[in-house]
């Protein structure tokens, strides 16, 4: 039965066509679901309620088709995407299946392999636009080592911000405006990842040359997989305006990368991290698609990818909902309003140096003893957002 969680394609739900698609095999056994064609994924996503399919080059188009084959299958696809009123938000690029990229694509000590990771992202750009896409995703999968020994990682860095800057500047000459979204992760496939984490990433790209065109891609289980906080992560991204795309999913700390179901470990980290795009606290939300970065369990049949799919979006909605009754609670709001005051006008003094400000700060009656003494009542915050989050008394 409908409710108000059933998804919508206002709501800007997306998911990969590897995501879905995912046949459940792991390293310890084979594929247990048959292939799902891309156009019926399409036809699938738009009955759930998706508001858009994105995809890596390979996803649609085998290694190797030749022009002919490729033009059929984008064609066809095309045809299935305006079929179902779906759209293509984001285009990426697999740069980590083919053996050719078993030593890293961009971070490759052959220039040839180089060479060959910024053609193929070229011809995957294109596909992309030509389906729409004005983003691109750039993870680095095999972009690391097992052993330091292989390269100085200062030319690993090199490379990567070499090849970044050739495809903006490229893009750019092209008149296109894409936006290119770095997606980190810190180990797996390779034992270490170049750039580990969206922190890294947002420091790089302030050395590109084309930084204004490149953003994060921050995925959940990559940053909780070393159990860092995907909140903070995604708040430093919009706080310098770089949070250009974003993987749902869910991940337990410290394990392999297992991108499951959103919502389906670390409910109150998922719980905030929702609070944070939609802007039910104290900064507007992110606007961009909320993509789906996971796939079902590997005991499941093709059905149950589809309540799987279901269960991403309508989780994301449930917590949207708690985060807006939380952020709405007179008690949230007076503690917060109490933790923030600032009866005496400090604040203005701090944002800014000047010899006035800095006089003001040294005649402040600042005594540490007073400045301890109020507890902050953040268990009754905590408390707070927990009930709201399980939907007790409201
Ligand atoms: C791969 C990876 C993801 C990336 C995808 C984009 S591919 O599935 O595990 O985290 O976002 O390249
Ligand atoms: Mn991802
Ligand atoms: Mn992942």
């Amino acid at each position: 039965m409908a409710d108000a969680f059933d998804p919508v394609p206002a709501d800007q739900f997306t998911f990969g066509l590897w995501t879905v698609g995912n046949p459940g095999a792991d390293p310890f056994g084979p594929r247990v679901r048959p292939t799902i064609p891309p156009t019926e994924i399409v036809a699938g996503l738009a009955r759930a309620g998706a508001y858009g399919v994105n995809l890596h080059d390979n996803d649609l188009i085998p290694f190797g088709a030749s022009a002919a084959e490729r033009d059929r299958i984008v064609a066809e696809f095309k045809q299935a995407l305006s079929d179902h009123g779906l759209v293509v938000p984001m285009a990426t690029t697999n740069l980590f299946s083919h053996p050719v990229f078993r030593d890293g694509a961009f971070t490759s000590s052959d220039p040839r392999v180089r060479a060959f990771a910024l053609r193929k992202t070229m011809a995957a750009i294109e596909t992309g636009i030509e389906l729409g896409a004005g983003i691109n995703v750039f993870w680095g999968g095999r972009e690391g080592v097992e052993t330091d020994a292989a390269r100085d990682c200062r030319d690993a860095i090199k490379w990567y911000r070499e090849c970044l800057d050739f495809l903006c500047a490229w893009t750019k000459e092209q008149g296109w405006s894409q936006r290119f979204a770095l997606e980190a992760k810190p180990n797996e496939p390779r034992g270490d990842i170049y750039l580990a984490t969206t922190g890294h990433m947002l420091h790089f790209i302030e050395t590109l040359e084309h930084s204004e065109m490149c953003g994060v891609n921050p995925e959940v289980a990559h940053e909780n997989m070393p159990g860092l906080s995907m909140v903070h992560a995604v708040a430093q991204a919009m706080e310098a305006d770089k949070l250009f795309h974003i993987d749902l999913n869910a991940q337990k700390i410290g394990r392999y990368d297992q991108d499951l179901r959103f919502g389906s470990e670390d409910v109150k980290g998922a719980f905030f991290l929702v609070r944070l795009l939609e802007g039910t606290g104290a900064y507007p939300g992110y606007d961009g698609p909320r993509h789906f970065d996971a796939h079902a369990y590997r005991t499941e049949d093709v059905a149950g990818v589809w309540d799987f799919a279901r269960g991403c979006m309508r989780s994301y909605k449930i917590l949207a909902e708690r985060a807006r009754c939380f952020d709405a609670d007179a008690e949230v709001q007076q503690i917060l309003a109490d933790n923030h005051a600032d009866p005496y006008g400090v604040a203005p003094l701090l944002s800014s140096y000047s010899p006035a400000h800095h006089q003001a700060i040294l005649d402040l009656d600042l005594d540490p003893e007073t400045l301890s003494q109020p507890g902050r009542r953040y268990e009754r915050l905590d408390q707070l957002a927990f009930e709201h989050l399980l939907g007790v008394g409201v």
